[in-house]
């Protein structure tokens, strides 16, 4: 009989380090780091949202949207990562939206839109102002970069272009002498170019929160405003609609 009982007792306490150890993993399957999660405590008292990020390094412990280790996502008005340095940034004109992602590479702003060859610039589009951003490999300040047109398609053209909403910024390049200025928060460019050729212009520094806005007077030969990024280019509409370009979360 007790040796019957002693089986018994055996087979209970394997089932309980079977439930244990199963307990075990389901408490750290949803955050590894920094949280600790090691033992088998199913809650965590600091951690509010029970996102896994304790309240103490959670940058938001009332949203389980942000936390440590999070990836961005871009438009929901949330620092998903709780990292205020990756930043979105959204461009409008009219009703229409893009997130654009920035050139980063390790030429400075001004050597990268000299460097690229006829017709190899990401930024050239026939009769388009194509509006992206640059960022030099491990800076946080960025440059405005805009082309005009693309070389080699059928007739030139001429507009007048604001940019607004650079304070402390200089004009890096403007593709010919005598087209564009700037001063305290604004840059003004007045171009002409011919079917030839392109035109365009880099502004920088600016800092990562930027928020800018480009306004065409006159255009003639420029049917649209887009953008470029990495991923490609997108048309947003007319020229005759304010463009903006802000960071966001
Ligand atoms: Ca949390
Ligand atoms: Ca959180
Ligand atoms: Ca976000
Ligand atoms: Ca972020």
């Amino acid at each position: 009989m007790s040796s019957i009982r002693f089986a018994l007792a055996l087979l209970l306490i394997s089932f309980l380090l079977t439930l244990s150890a199963c307990r075990g993993t389901l408490t750290v399957a949803g955050y590894t780091s920094g949280g600790g999660g090691d033992d088998d405590d199913a809650v965590d008292p600091n951690d509010a949202d029970g996102d896994g990020d304790p309240a103490d390094t959670d940058c938001d412990d009332d949203d389980p949207n942000a936390f440590n280790g999070n990836e961005e996502v871009c438009g929901d008005g949330v620092d998903n990562d709780c990292d205020p340095d990756s930043i979105c940034y959204e461009a409008s004109l009219g009703g229409e939206t893009a997130f654009i992602e920035p050139f980063v590479n390790n030429l400075s702003a001004r050597d990268w839109y000299y460097s690229r060859g006829n017709g190899e610039t990401p930024f050239m589009q026939s009769d388009s102002l194509l509006v992206g951003l640059h960022q030099e490999d491990g800076d946080r300040d960025l440059s405005l970069i805009f082309v005009i047109d693309a070389v080699d398609d059928d007739g030139g053209g001429s507009a007048n272009i604001f940019v607004d909403g650079i304070e402390g910024a200089e004009l890096l390049v403007v593709d010919d002498q005598g087209e564009g200025y700037v001063d305290d928060e604004e840059a003004y460019f007045s171009y002409q170019w011919a079917g030839c050729c392109v035109d365009g212009a880099v502004i920088g520094p600016l800092g990562p929160d930027l928020c800018l806005s480009i306004e065409v007077k006159n255009p003639n030969g420029l049917d649209d405003i887009g953008v470029a990024d990495p991923s490609g280019t997108e048309l947003l509409g007319s020229p005759a609609q304010t463009f903006r370009l802000c960071a966001t979360e």
